[in-house]
């Protein structure tokens, strides 16, 4: 296909990554993603990808699809990455992405979420000036600020995971205004799916409640359960990130429902879901609270309504619905979530 578009996809292996190559795919693009090395398979979420040809399927790989092993802090790595597959657009997901673990390894985090951003934008700026850039900037950047929280709203990050994606955004905004590469912010707001890793804190829940619905769990530790986030559903999300990059003009967006509710109250809901009370099956662990806490974000996404068209359908308490849902299937089938292991071609 002469016209088929090329991307990138930094992160492939995580929740958005994954979700962002199906969408891709789904509209005709060729996707290349990068993984990092690790000692046990973490390319299960990619498994929707895989080609059902008989051809394909034997080698376990889908042709619009190619993985490469790479690390977002190996800047020779991404320039060479970069130089050979000369992308149209380049999506940097990959990232350390928990914010408690951020207070643990706060080097590594600005590394990994950091970074790396200038590290990427180096690479285009050399080898593919042309190339569209899209950012994975946070909420987490707005901290201290209490919400609403739109584009103007002040940055007051409160961890080390929030500091470096303020390095990150400002990194994006920089590469833009002194080199005109087309690059954009998707400032987004907390969103979930079935998708989403273990250790947060709505997989967390969802699967307790699952869990302890069928007997085979007994408790959930937790830590604040006042924080207030605004929960949005990632497959929406991603539809957002591709929107950002087909704009006219390069720009940064909010990206939100609007809508607040508290880890207690999500938990209440998913809780109710399988008709027990949350209250009931709830411990507090003091390792779970973080030094510093972001105490509530509630976005306000108004920009990318009117200038990209995009506005969310699933609420949180949809949301809640389809994460339990999700589990239970899992568990019934005896089958976690995107549980399928595979190399996925790549070059071991
Ligand atoms: P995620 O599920 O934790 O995925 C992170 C991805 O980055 C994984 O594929 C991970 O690989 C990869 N990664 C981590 N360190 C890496 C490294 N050094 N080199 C290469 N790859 C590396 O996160 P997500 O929820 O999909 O979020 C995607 C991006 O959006 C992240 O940058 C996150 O910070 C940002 N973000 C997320 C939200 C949200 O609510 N989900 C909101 C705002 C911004 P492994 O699979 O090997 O771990
Ligand atoms: O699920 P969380 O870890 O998400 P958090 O910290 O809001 O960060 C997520 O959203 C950001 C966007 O705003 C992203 F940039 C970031 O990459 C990540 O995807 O925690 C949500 C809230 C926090 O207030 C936390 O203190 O839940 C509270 N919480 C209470 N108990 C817990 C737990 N969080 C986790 N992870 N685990 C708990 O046991």
């Amino acid at each position: 296909m002469a016209d088929q578009k090329t991307a990138i996809i930094t992160g492939i292996t995580g929740q958005d990554g994954s979700y962002l190559a199906e969408f891709l795919i789904e509209k005709g693009y060729k996707v290349v993603g990068v993984v990092r090395r690790s000692s046990s398979f973490n390319t299960h979420r990619l498994r929707n990808l895989q080609d059902n040809s008989e051809e394909m399927h034997a080698f376990g790989y889908n042709s619009s699809l190619s993985l490469e092993y790479g690390d977002v802090t190996d800047a020779g790595f991404i320039g060479r990455l970069v130089h050979s597959v000369g992308p149209d657009e380049y999506y940097n997901l990959g990232a350390q992405s928990h914010v408690r673990v951020s207070f643990d390894s706060p080097s590594y985090t600005s590394e990994a979420s950091g970074n790396s951003t200038l590290t990427a934008l180096e690479a285009l700026k050399n080898f593919a000036p042309e190339c569209r850039f899209y950012q994975a900037s946070s909420s987490e950047m707005f901290g201290a600020t209490p919400p609403p929280q739109n584009e103007e709203a002040r940055f007051y990050p409160r961890s080390p995971y929030g500091i470096a994606k303020l390095f990150s955004y400002w990194t994006t905004v920089n590469y833009r205004e002194a080199y005109g590469i087309r690059a954009s912010n998707g400032i987004l707001f907390n969103h979930e799916s079935p998708g989403r890793g273990e250790s947060f804190v709505t997989k967390k829940i969802a699967t307790a409640a699952a869990k302890i619905s069928l007997g085979i769990q007994d408790k959930i530790a937790l830590g604040n359960l006042n924080s207030v986030r605004d929960w949005g559903y990632a497959p929406e999300y991603v539809g957002a990130m591709w929107a950002m990059l087909q704009a006219e003009s390069s720009s940064d967006y909010v990206i939100a429902t609007g809508k607040a509710a508290s880890v207690r109250q999500f938990g209440e809901m998913c809780f109710a879901l399988v008709g027990l009370k949350f209250d009931n099956f709830v411990t507090e662990d003091p390792r779970l609270f973080r030094p510093t806490e972001v105490d509530s974000l509630v976005g306000d996404a108004s920009k990318a309504k009117e200038a990209l068209g995009w506005e969310p359908q699933i609420d949180v308490t949809k949301l809640a619905d389809i994460m339990v849902r999700a589990e239970l299937d899992a568990i019934k089938s005896g089958r976690a979530f995107g549980d399928k292991p595979s190399y996925w071609g790549l070059q071991t």
